[in-house]
């Protein structure tokens, strides 16, 4: 299955403690690849590598990359660098309305100096974490990665420093070819439930496991677009031009999605069918600042990368319920 693995060259994963990240790491060990993770553990967890954490091929480091110089120092140490897939960031969006800074420099600016660093390096690929929420509250449904640009109203920090971002990415002419992944809302094993702000389908699959009513925010007939962590990584795979049957993937920016929508509703209901639970749901006060329905348009990754979702949101989230149980939520 894979293409341009060397044995000589790293993949450098920065947020590789984080959900998306560790199963990233994962999928790029079983491919052959050298993978040096990066993480700072503000919201990474160290469960996370324990699956990978002693494969001869995995090294960490525990950095930030708001630090210069990181890239520099893992290819003085490793060598040539194939790829970086970057993921750190501050993930939370409200986090992101209190410390609008501090999200800038983190989410912004160390997107930037990581970019140049791999340039200088002679790095040919970089490949981003882009987010749903460069769109803002854009109504055009199915949300095209044309719709977002510079007049796009963010409702946050992090929807800004993400569009900036991705774009900056997408452009570094002379540097690593660049691809930014705008992700809809990914979801499976590994993502925390704990905060108020954790992912629906965490939460769900907590409080279905602990025997909890599930919690709706409004009326449930808010949607999203949800997409199954193992076909996001995918998709990092065949940007970084990993997957043999995939064909070259130019610079830009693509939608990561199911391209199909699901309402809050729906979802309590599916969840609490799979742990043959009865209607089981409290409604609460809409979430401020929540927008109403998001789904992407999947036509360019489809198109460009020979991508399609593989796992159907039911199967997802068995494998999540499944999770979840084991550890004893
Ligand atoms: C997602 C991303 C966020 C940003 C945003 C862009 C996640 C976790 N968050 O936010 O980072 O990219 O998209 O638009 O992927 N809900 C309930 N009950 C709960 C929890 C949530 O009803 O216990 C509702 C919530 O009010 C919202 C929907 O479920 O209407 C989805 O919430 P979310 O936090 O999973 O994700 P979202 O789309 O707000």
């Amino acid at each position: 299955m894979s293409k341009k693995t060397s044995a000589e060259a790293v993949c450098v994963v920065t947020g590789a403690a984080g959900f998306v990240g560790s199963h990233l790491c994962e999928r790029l060990l079983g491919l052959g690849c050298r993978v040096m993770g990066v993480d700072n553990f503000f919201s990474g967890r160290w469960e996370n590598l324990t699956p990978f954490r002693d494969h001869p091929r995995f090294s960490f480091l525990e950095r930030s990359v708001t630090e210069p110089g990181l890239l520099r120092e893992i290819a003085a140490e490793h060598g040539p660098l194939a790829c970086v897939f970057h993921l750190a960031a501050i993930v939370s969006v409200p986090y992101s309305v209190d410390h609008p800074e501090e999200t800038w420099a983190v989410n912004y600016q160390s997107t930037i100096g990581l970019l140049q660093e791999a340039g200088r390096l002679g790095c040919a690929r970089f490949v981003f974490a882009g987010s749903a929420a460069e769109y803002g509250d854009d109504a055009r449904l199915p949300l095209r990665e044309s719709y977002a640009g510079d007049q796009t109203s963010w409702l946050s920090p992090y929807g800004e420093a993400k569009y900036r971002s991705s774009r900056a990415v997408a452009a570094c002419g002379d540097g690593p070819r660049g691809v930014a992944l705008r992700c809809f809302n990914i979801f499976g094993p590994r993502q925390d439930p704990s905060s108020p702000y954790s992912g629906v389908i965490s939460r769900f699959a907590e409080m279905a496991v602990r025997g909890e009513a599930l919690t709706i925010f409004g009326d449930g007939h808010q949607s999203r677009d949800f997409v199954y962590v193992s076909d996001v990584v995918d998709a990092y795979c065949r940007a970084a031009g990993l997957v043999a049957s995939a064909p070259e993937v130019p610079a830009g920016i693509y939608n990561v999605g199911s391209g199909t929508r699901t309402t809050i509703l729906e979802l309590a209901r599916m969840i609490l069918s799979l742990t043959e639970r009865g209607e089981s749901i409290r409604f609460y006060a809409e979430r401020p600042g929540d927008i109403r329905h998001s789904v992407a348009c999947i036509d360019a990754i489809q198109a460009v990368m020979a991508w399609r979702p593989r796992v159907s949101l039911e199967e997802g989230l068995r494998e999540t319920l499944r999770w979840m149980q084991s550890q004893g939520a």
